[in-house]
C-alpha cells in the first residue's frame, strides 16, 4: 500500500530534509504535495528524480492527502493543522504549537511509540524539539533503569535550529571577520561568528527561555513521568549542523559508568563514541549527515552519590527533526493505517 503525501514547509531546511528522508528511507508514496507559503510558489523541488511544482498551502491543500509532515513554523500549524485533520489526513506536525496538548501524542519513536495511538484524538502527532530528542533518546534506558531523579543539561546548538537564514548570517560573519570586513547582524542580536550566545527562543519571567523550558515540559511528557525534575541552559554556537548537549543525571538507584555504557550499546537509535585517552568522543561534524545519537564522555559524577555525566550529539536537522517525524509515519502506516 502506498500514501498519499504531503510536505508543509517543503522549502524550509527541514522540509528539504524531510523530502530526503522519505526518500532515502523509501516511504511508500502514491504522490507527493510539496506545500509551502505563496513567495515559494513557482520553485520546483527535486523528489526521486523528478521536479515537482511547489503548491501554496490553503485550506484546500489536504482534501486528498493521507499524511502530511507539517515544518511551516508554529502560526501556518496552528491554522492548517486542524484543517487537514478535519479532511481526515494525519499530521506529523513539527512546531511548538501542539506538542504539550495533553490530546496529542508528543513522540520519539525510540522512547515511547505506543502514544502514536493517540493520533486518533485530534489527527495530529506533534514532534518534539530538537534539544529534547536526543537527549531523551539516550536518558529513556537509564531512566528505565535506575529512574533519574534530575537532569541538569547545557545545550551548544547549532545555526541550523534557526533555519537557511542563521547558516547564511554565521557563513557570511565568519567570511566578514577573517577579510576585516563589516557585516550585519540580522537573525541573532549578536555577532554568532566566533561567539557564544546563552540565548534560544525568548526569556521568560523566571530567567529561562521557552527552548529551555522545551526541554522539561517534553521530557516529561515523552519519558511519561512529571516526577523528572530537569534544569537546562540552552546555548547557540557557531557550529552549522547538529546539536551538543552536556548531559548529567542523578539517579534513584546506582547506575556505573560500565552499565550505562552497555545500555547505550544497546539503545535504539544510540552509537556509543566513547575511548577519550584515544581522543574518540562524539563530535558535532561526525553527527552531521546521519540519524544516530552520538553518545560519549560516560563517567560517574563524583559530586552526587548516583550521578552520571555524558555528552550527546545528535543531526538536529535529521534526528532532531526530519527523521523523527519520518519515523513516526512510519509506525503510523505500520500500526494503524
Ligand atoms: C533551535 N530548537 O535549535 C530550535 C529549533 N527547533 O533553535
Amino acid at each position: 500500500k502506498s500514501y498519499n503525501v504531503a510536505v508543509a514547509g517543503a522549502t524550509g531546511v527541514v522540509g528539504g530534509q524531510m523530502l530526503a528522508c522519505l526518500e532515502e528511507r523509501n516511504f511508500p508514496i502514491k504522490s507527493i504535495k510539496m506545500l509551502a507559503s505563496s513567495r515559494s510558489v513557482g520553485k520546483k523541488l527535486r523528489f526521486k528524480g523528478e521536479d515537482v511544482p511547489v503548491e501554496e498551502l490553503t485550506e484546500e491543500s489536504f482534501k486528498d492527502v493521507d499524511i502530511a509532515f507539517f515544518s511551516a513554523g508554529g502560526g501556518p500549524s496552528k491554522k492548517f493543522a486542524p484543517i487537514a485533520a478535519q479532511d481526515g489526513c494525519v499530521v506529523i506536525d513539527n512546531s511548538k504549537t501542539w506538542r504539550m496538548d495533553p490530546d496529542i501524542p508528543l513522540v520519539v519513536p525510540e522512547v515511547n511509540p505506543h502514544a502514536v495511538a493517540g493520533y486518533s484524538k485530534k489527527g495530529i502527532i506533534a514532534n518534539p524539539n530538537c534539544s529534547t530528542i536526543q537527549m531523551v533518546v539516550a536518558l529513556a534506558p537509564i531512566h528505565k533503569k535506575a529512574r533519574i531523579k534530575r537532569i541538569v543539561v547545557c545545550t551548544y546548538q547549532a545555526v541550523s535550529g534557526t533555519g537557511k537564514a542563521a547558516i547564511d548570517e554565521l557563513l557570511h560573519q565568519s567570511r566578514a571577520i577573517l577579510d576585516n570586513a563589516s557585516f550585519e547582524k540580522k537573525v541573532y542580536p549578536h555577532q554568532i561568528a566566533f561567539n557564544c550566545l546563552p540565548h534560544i527562543g525568548s526569556f521568560l519571567e523566571t530567567g529561562y527561555t521557552d527552548e529551555e523550558m522545551k526541554m522539561v515540559n517534553e521530557t516529561r511528557k515523552i519519558m511519561e513521568d512529571d516526577t523528572i525534575m530537569v534544569s537546562a541552559t540552552t546555548i547557540r554556537v557557531p557550529v552549522l549542523y547538529s546539536h551538543s548537549e552536556a548531559v548529567n543525571v542523578e539517579t534513584e538507584t546506582p547506575i556505573s559508568p560500565e552499565e550505562v555504557r552497555e545500555l547505550m550499546k544497546n539503545a535504539p537509535g544510540v552509537k556509543v563514541v566513547d575511548d577519550p585517552g584515544a581522543n574518540i568522543y562524539p563530535m558535532a561534524i561526525d553527527a552531521a549527515g546521519i540519524d544516530e545519537t552520538l553518545v560519549g564522555r560516560i563517567r560517574k559524577d563524583v559530586s552526587v552519590p548516583n550521578g552520571i555525566d555524558m555528552w550527546v550529539v545528535a543531526d538536529n536537522i535529521r534526528k532532531g527533526a526530519a527523521t523523527n517525524a519520518i519515523q513516526i509515519g512510519e509506525i503510523l502506516i505500520r500500526d494503524y493505517f
